[in-house]
C-alpha cells in the first residue's frame, strides 16, 4: 500500500511541529512513511483582514468560523488527493463525534488518505457540513479550545502503527490495547532500586514463563482497573486459566 497521506485544515499549522518534529511520529514523517500537509483557511480569504470568523446569528458569546474559507481549504485538499488517485475520508474533530479507541485507530489506519478539520472558536457554520460529508471523531468528553490537539492525538495513534515507524526492537502488536488488555508492568536496571527488587521471573530468562507472567499481570490490571474491557472480549484458553487462578487466590 502507498504511504498514507494526511491533510489537516487548521488556523495553526505551526502547532503540528509537536507531532512532526519529535519522537516516533517525527521520524516516521522524516522517513516518508506517511505525509502530513496543512491547509490554512486564512489563505483562502479575499478581504484585507483575512477574516475567518464572525459573530453568531441569534447572538451569544464568541465567534463562529466562516463556511467559505473552510469550504475552499477542504476542496483544495480533496482536489490534490483526487489527482493522486486517493479518495480521502474527511474527519471533523469534535466532542459530538464517535469516541476514538484503538479499534477506530485500526479502522482509520486502513485509509490511504485522511483530511482532518480542526475547528476553533465556538464552532463552524453548520452549512459547511451540508457541502462536505464529514465524520466526527471525539477523543473524550471534554471541551478544548480547538481541534488541533485532538487531530494530533489521532495522527500520533495512526502514525506509530505504520510498519517501520517503531524501532525494530518495538512492535505495535505488543502494545497496551493492541490485544484489548491493559499493559503489564515494566522493569529496567538496577535490579535493586531502594530495596525494591525486579520480579525474579523476569531475570531468569525463561521466555515462556515471562510471557505467562506478563499476561497474568495484564489480566489482573485489566480486571482491577477496567473490568468492562474484559467483559467485551473473547478470552483464549490460557487467559481463562490465568484469570481463574487470579480469582481463586493462587498468585
Ligand atoms: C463548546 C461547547 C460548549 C458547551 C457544550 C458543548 C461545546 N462544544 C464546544 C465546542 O465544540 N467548541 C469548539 C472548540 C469548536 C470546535 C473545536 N473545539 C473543540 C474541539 N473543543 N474540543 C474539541 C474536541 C475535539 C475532539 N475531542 C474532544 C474535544
Amino acid at each position: 500500500m502507498k504511504a498514507p497521506s494526511y491533510h489537516v485544515v487548521t488556523l495553526f499549522p505551526e502547532m503540528f511541529a509537536a507531532l512532526t518534529g519529535y519522537g516516533v511520529s517525527g521520524r516516521a514523517v522524516r522517513k516518508q512513511l506517511c505525509s502530513v500537509k496543512f491547509w490554512d483557511p486564512r489563505d483562502f480569504t479575499q478581504d484585507n483582514y483575512r477574516t475567518v470568523d464572525d459573530r453568531p446569528f441569534g447572538g451569544g458569546p464568541g465567534m463562529v468560523m466562516l463556511a467559505e474559507p473552510l469550504d475552499l481549504a477542504l476542496t483544495a485538499a480533496k482536489t490534490v488527493l483526487r489527482r493522486e488517485g486517493r479518495v480521502p475520508r474527511l474527519i471533523y474533530l469534535s466532542p459530538q463525534g464517535r469516541r476514538l479507541d484503538q479499534a477506530l485507530v485500526e479502522e482509520l489506519g486502513t485509509a490511504e488518505a485522511l483530511v482532518l478539520l480542526a475547528g476553533r472558536y465556538e464552532g463552524i457554520d453548520e452549512r459547511l457540513f451540508e457541502r462536505h460529508t464529514l465524520e466526527e471523531v471525539s477523543i473524550g468528553d471534554y471541551v478544548l479550545s480547538g481541534g488541533e490537539l485532538p487531530a494530533m492525538v489521532l495522527l500520533d495513534a495512526l502514525i506509530r502503527r505504520i510498519h517501520g515507524a517503531l524501532g525494530h526492537a518495538d512492535s505495535a502488536a505488543e502494545d497496551s490495547f493492541a490485544d484489548g488488555l491493559l499493559d503489564c508492568p515494566h522493569y529496567t536496571r538496577p535490579e535493586d532500586y531502594l530495596g525494591r527488587r525486579v520480579p525474579e521471573v523476569l531475570r531468569a530468562g525463561d521466555h515462556g514463563e515471562v510471557a505467562r507472567w506478563r499476561l497474568r499481570q495484564a489480566l489482573r490490571r485489566t480486571r482491577e482497573r477496567r473490568p468492562e474491557l474484559l467483559a467485551g472480549r473473547v478470552l483464549s484458553g490460557q487467559e481463562k486459566v490465568l484469570l481463574d487462578e487470579l480469582e481463586h487466590g493462587s498468585s
